[in-house]
């Protein structure tokens, strides 16, 4: 199963994945994932904002138990962050069938759409728009960096984009939905264990900076002469750096778009985006409010002008605690160790975290002894993704079965 997903949108060069949403790599994943689910005996669907579901007893009885997570990913991403959760999903259900475990619950295995966000600048479309946290105008005014709007895209891709909306019947027909996912980080790697649980998402967000300066002649224009808002773009990086270190938070300016994006031409408008996350929402707000002060500082010194939009934002997502004390119970003392499983926090957002507002939700994590995430040397060894597998078919035996 694995090893027919690994090809899926794998760049040749970069050995990256570039699974974006609704292109071709995203129909190859979701064909991927409606074969495994009818191989199964599944009943397969989509849902109307083009989420897949795969279902083992009645989708409208209720009460179901829910497991997934995302096939997309980030430009250049691993093979690991998303499908793992998926793949994990199907391997848990073969293994609790191997078990004959009888299942006194619905059960369902999830992919849920544009997860990442890469192509459209917002993560968790999918999750967000059937929890009702994202309306329909705001969907359809996303545009990618061609200018092709989500419903363009969703159209050419064969789906209804004006079926897109909030699904809240389906999402209180789920009593419990758990997210596997590989650890983006190296805590488990460091307390040497293969399989944790989340405790909490910090709150995290995206915002654009829009520096404007004045187009010129980059050979004839003395310097004294210039507006390159490239300069005020610069010390505002730096600075995003050093008030991440005082509030002890991170920030990243990930993304850059340059206009006219000439080699020979000083800009005329630079537009940066930052991603920023904390632990707690006051060290959040202290991160981005020093960056924003420091860029209007630089651009009033350099008469450059400065738009600052926020484009997205989550707030923390505490795991409900008796969810997560349940696995926490399920799955200590399997085995030999009778130790704890770890309970960690995480800087990543999840489709869980989304749904947490609307389904009692939980995650596990698997072991990534690089911590390195959205890059092609994302790794997780395979004795880990089994032991991860493992776990997540306890925790669904402990919640579905008798
Ligand atoms: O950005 C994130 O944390 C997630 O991977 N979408
Ligand atoms: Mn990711
Ligand atoms: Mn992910
Ligand atoms: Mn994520």
């Amino acid at each position: 199963m694995w090893r027919e997903l690994l090809p899926v949108g794998r760049h040749q060069d970069s050995g990256g994945y570039r699974r974006y949403a609704w292109t071709g790599a995203d129909a190859d994943c979701r064909a991927w994932f409606r074969a495994q689910a009818e191989a199964r005996g599944l009943t397969y669907e989509v849902d109307r904002n083009g989420n897949q579901w795969a279902w083992l007893g009645d989708p409208l009885a209720g009460d179901a138990v829910v497991t997934g997570s995302h096939l997309d990913s980030v430009p250049d991403g691993g093979a690991f962050d998303g499908p793992l959760g998926v793949v994990s999903s199907f391997a848990a259900l073969d293994e609790l069938r191997r078990r004959g475990a009888e299942f006194t619950r619905p059960l369902a295995i999830s992919n849920f759409g544009d997860e990442e966000g890469a192509r459209f600048g917002l993560a968790c479309v999918g999750s967000r728009l059937a929890a009702g946290q994202l309306t329909v105008e705001a969907a359809h005014r996303l545009r990618d960096g061609d200018g092709i709007t989500l419903p363009q895209a969703m159209e050419a891709a064969g789906y209804e984009p004006d079926a897109i909306g909030p699904d809240p019947e389906r999402l209180a027909r789920i009593g419990a939905f758990v997210e596997l996912h590989v650890e983006q980080g190296r805590a488990l790697d460091l307390t040497g264990d293969p399989v944790g649980i989340a405790s909490a998402i910090w709150p995290h967000g995206r915002w654009r900076f829009d520096f404007r300066g004045e187009a010129n002649h980059a050979g004839t224009t003395r310097l004294v002469d210039r507006r390159d808002p490239m300069l005020t773009y610069a010390e505002t990086v730096l600075a995003a750096r050093r008030e991440a270190e005082l509030a002890g938070a991170v920030a990243t300016f990930g993304k850059i778009s340059v206009e006219p994006n000439g080699v020979n031409a000083i800009p005329s408008l630079v537009r940066g985006w930052l991603d920023s996350r904390a632990a707690d929402q006051d060290r959040l707000d202290a991160v981005v409010g020093g960056i924003e002060r420091a860029a209007r500082e630089h651009a009033e010194r350099a008469g450059i002008d400065l738009d600052v939009v926020r484009e997205s934002f989550t707030p923390v997502v505490e795991f409900e605690h008796a969810l997560r004390d349940e696995l926490g119970k399920i799955l200590t003392g399997r085995g030999d160790a009778d130790r704890a499983v770890p309970v960690l926090g995480t800087g990543a957002g999840h489709d869980a975290g989304i749904l947490s507002a609307s389904v009692p939700t939980a995650m596990l994590f698997v072991r990534n002894p690089t911590g390195i995430s959205h890059s092609p040397a994302e790794y997780a060894a395979e004795d880990d993704c089994v032991a991860g597998v493992i776990a997540l078919a306890d925790v669904l035996e402990g919640l579905a079965c008798s």
